[in-house]
């Protein structure tokens, strides 16, 4: 089965194609328009969003809380750079600091920078508290990680593609199996400052870790004095039902790295959140960025913090989850080989007899679902936490009809 692309379609994306570099390879539609969970095509098609994103469209396309805070705050200060003090700063600050039950704040805007500015505060925590020799400070990361595209991150990830041709890259980088603890013990030396992980892999094809895991990792930081930071830049904000993947096995690491959702689906906006033994150690001039903490984000982003704090989206997500859960569990064997789930977010494994995560990604957008395929066999699932449980019944349908086809 092919998929039949409209010719103004096929266009619009000749034309886009022109002058872009080719550094995606999208699936064939053009969107013009969203509203919840659905988005419309140029030409008028409907399509359920499964992807929300990567997880930045948690509350879903034009969240009208979202936007009335945008649109507000829009006319009234957008930027100041950080030379000067804004009104929206310090209530958002405050608000996600309270979220995270942590002392302080320090906003960017993309997750890449939220990592690079984790990786900077645990060197400088290393160095400045720890009492690591000059240069030396090393951090523990896991085999299979994504954590953004920046050179350095790219230098700390195994994915070929994402590193190859790029370097070279910067030292100071141990890595060791994901879900083993043990692993993370022996690694560790004078030298560690931090051991830096996804509390569930979410580009590794929603990978959950054993039971325990993070307890452990929790109870060998506290123990060997390093810094825990966990990247929930994808996993965190309701996603899995908790408002961080933490929370599902109450650990609290000591630096939270967070981003997309936070931005409310609208702008970019990250951050990092520690207490003020850790983040304390930034000195004025030492790091920064001309949007991050932006009065605009702010005010979408204190939103959004609002919106999280009521617990709702959370119980939502859960709930969901759970009814995904089954759902899936019953096509194992029926074209699918494998489902992780974790609140509202799914890896599902396709049999190769049935085709690639592409090939079922293609057909699922020729019945009006979008899903995006993760290392050739997988396709991942993470629908606005605002989704129906009767939009998510007809999207498992279309799976199973393109699994059976
Ligand atoms: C792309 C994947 C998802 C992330 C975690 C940091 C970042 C990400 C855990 C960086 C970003 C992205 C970026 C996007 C595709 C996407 C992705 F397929 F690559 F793995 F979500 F699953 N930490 N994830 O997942 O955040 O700088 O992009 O704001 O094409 O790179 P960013």
């Amino acid at each position: 089965m092919s998929t039949s692309i409209d010719s103004g379609t096929a266009r619009l994306i000749a034309d886009e194609g022109a002058h872009l570099a080719s550094n995606y390879s999208p699936l064939p539609v053009v969107i013009a328009q969203g509203e919840g969970a659905w988005v419309t095509d140029v030409e008028g098609k409907r399509y359920l969003d499964l992807l929300s994103a990567y997880s930045a469209l948690n509350f879903g396309h034009g969240h009208p809380a979202i936007v009335t805070a945008a649109q507000e705050q829009l006319n009234r200060l957008t930027l100041t750079s950080r030379a000067y003090h804004n009104d929206r700063l310090g209530p958002f600050a405050a608000a996600l600091a309270e979220l995270c039950g942590k002392d302080l704040v320090l906003p960017m805007n993309t997750g890449a920078e939220a990592v690079e500015t984790g990786i900077k505060v645990a060197r400088a925590w290393g160095y400045r508290v720890k009492g690591i020799r000059p240069d030396a400070a090393t951090v523990v990361v896991a085999d299979g990680n994504f954590h953004g595209r920046t050179t350095t991150i790219v230098g700390f990830s195994d994915d070929p593609t994402a590193r190859n041709d790029f370097g070279p890259f910067a030292p100071g980088f141990v890595h060791v199996p994901y879900g083993d603890a043990s692993a993370i013990e022996a690694a560790i030396d004078e030298n560690t400052a931090a051991v830096l992980i996804e509390p569930i892999q979410g580009e590794a094809g929603v990978v959950i870790p054993p039971e325990g895991y993070l307890r452990a990792v929790r109870e060998i930081c506290t123990r060997e004095n390093v810094l825990f930071i966990a990247d929930e830049i994808q996993s965190g904000l309701g996603r899995v039902g908790t408002t961080f993947a933490c929370d599902r096995e109450g650990v609290v690491p000591d630096v939270y790295l967070l981003g997309k959702a936070l931005g409310g689906g609208i702008l970019p906006l990250s951050a990092v959140v520690a207490d003020r033994d850790v983040l304390g150690v930034i000195r004025p001039g030492e790091h920064g960025s001309t949007f991050g903490g932006n009065p605009l984000a702010s005010a979408v982003g204190l939103r959004v913090v609002e919106m999280l704090a009521s617990g709702e989206f959370q119980t939502r997500a859960a709930a969901l989850g759970e009814h995904l859960e089954a759902k899936l569990a019953d096509l194992v064997g029926h074209g699918v080989t494998a489902v992780r789930v974790a609140g509202l977010w799914a890896g599902v494994d396709i049999d190769p007899a049935v085709g690639t995560g592409r090939e079922v990604a293609e057909r699922l957008l020729a019945r009006g679902v979008l899903v995006k395929d993760t290392h050739g066999q997988t396709i991942r699932i993470a629908p606005p936490l605002t989704i129906r449980a009767t939009e998510l019944d007809w999207a498992v349908e279309q799976l199973k009809h393109v699994l059976t086809a």
